[in-house]
């Protein structure tokens, strides 16, 4: 049977677990997770290798994880419904995401329309039914989301417990159209590692504090010098208000040094060396509404400015 390829875009509200299911079905972890809505502020590439298997044909999905839809109220949340956009553009399939302890409301219509909007095939994944202790509440939720739109399957899953994520796989595969290896069969994403190692320890902001902080917060890796033992990272964390500031430094900076011995034990595991973390603070008003100040955390516009041999 003939190899099957495409885009596949994961749309939903903040927190319904888009970027969980991206890792859960890469197998590896290519985005942040937490339990703080907005955690994705920028669109994800996971690449996944599907087997041929009797019956069905195997193939490659490029999935897309998106920033968790919302009203934007700054220039960050401007460009993170941008990336949403994007990331939507020219799909072969949308996966709309909601979770099912969540009652549907104005939030969820919004997304549906979006979905509706870009006339794509949808399938709805109705996430966390782990968490359903009434079991019998789903196939009503069903029913009702059936009312609202045509989607393609409807499917429960958790993907937290990898529940129903086999299914959903093949469901997906079947959908898209024969077509070439869109990557190499070994990459699982685009990023720059650069760029993850700075995600890596944004991911420690968002468990560590809370209130504004995790969103007032923002993270340019400065340094990233690779060789074959160690690698040495500087990395900057950007927060809005001295306030902000002296809570991310801690008291005699034991906030920073929990923060950064828990990144670096992540980074080490990704860049496969030992890690030497260096890690500053500073403040930046405002940063949220500077429009020139976001854009400069695009990785996709920083590779823009740089030579071809900067980019490999
Ligand atoms: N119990 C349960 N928790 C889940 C499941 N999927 C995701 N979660 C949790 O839900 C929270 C949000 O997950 P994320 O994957 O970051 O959600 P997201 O949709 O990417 O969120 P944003 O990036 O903020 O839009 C995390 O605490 C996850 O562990 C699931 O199937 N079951
Ligand atoms: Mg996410």
């Amino acid at each position: 049977m003939a190899f099957h390829s495409g885009f596949v875009c994961i749309l939903g509200r903040p927190n319904a677990g888009k970027s969980t299911l991206l890792n859960a079905l890469v197998g590896q972890k290519v985005a942040i997770v937490s339990p703080k809505p907005q955690t994705t502020r920028n669109r994800i590439l996971g690449i996944i290798q599907v087997p041929k298997e009797k019956g069905s044909s195997g193939g490659q999905v490029v999935l897309i994880d998106t920033p968790g839809v919302h009203k934007p109220d700054s220039s960050l949340g401007r460009k993170m419904m941008a990336e949403v956009r994007e990331g939507l553009e020219g799909c072969n399939l949308l996966l709309l995401i909601a979770d099912v302890t969540q009652r549907f409301g104005t939030g969820d219509q919004f997304v549906l329309d979006m979905a509706r909007r870009s006339g794509t095939p949808v399938f709805l994944l109705l996430n966390k039914i782990d968490l359903l202790k009434q079991k019998d509440r789903l196939l009503p939720m069903i029913e009702g989301y059936r009312k609202l739109h045509d989607f393609k399957e409807v499917l429960p899953l958790s993907a937290r417990k990898r529940q129903g994520l086999d299914l959903l796989l093949q469901k997906v595969i079947d959908s898209l159209p024969e077509g070439p290896h869109y990557f190499a069969e070994d990459q699982v994403t685009d990023q720059p590692m650069r760029f993850m190692v700075g995600e890596a320890i944004r991911e420690q902001v968002l468990m560590e504090t809370s209130e504004e902080v995790p969103y007032a917060t923002t993270v340019i890796v400065e340094a990233f010098e690779e060789s074959t033992k160690l690698t040495r990272i500087a990395a900057t964390i950007y927060c809005e208000r001295d306030g902000q500031k002296r809570i991310l430094v801690g008291k005699q900076g034991q906030m920073l040094k929990k923060i950064g011995t828990a990144a670096r034990m992540q980074i080490e595991r990704m860049v496969g060396t030992r890690v030497y973390l260096e890690l500053f603070v500073k403040v930046s008003p405002d940063w949220r509404e500077s429009q020139s100040f976001v854009e400069e955390l695009d990785w996709r516009r920083q590779l823009e400015h740089l030579t071809g041999w900067e980019k490999a």
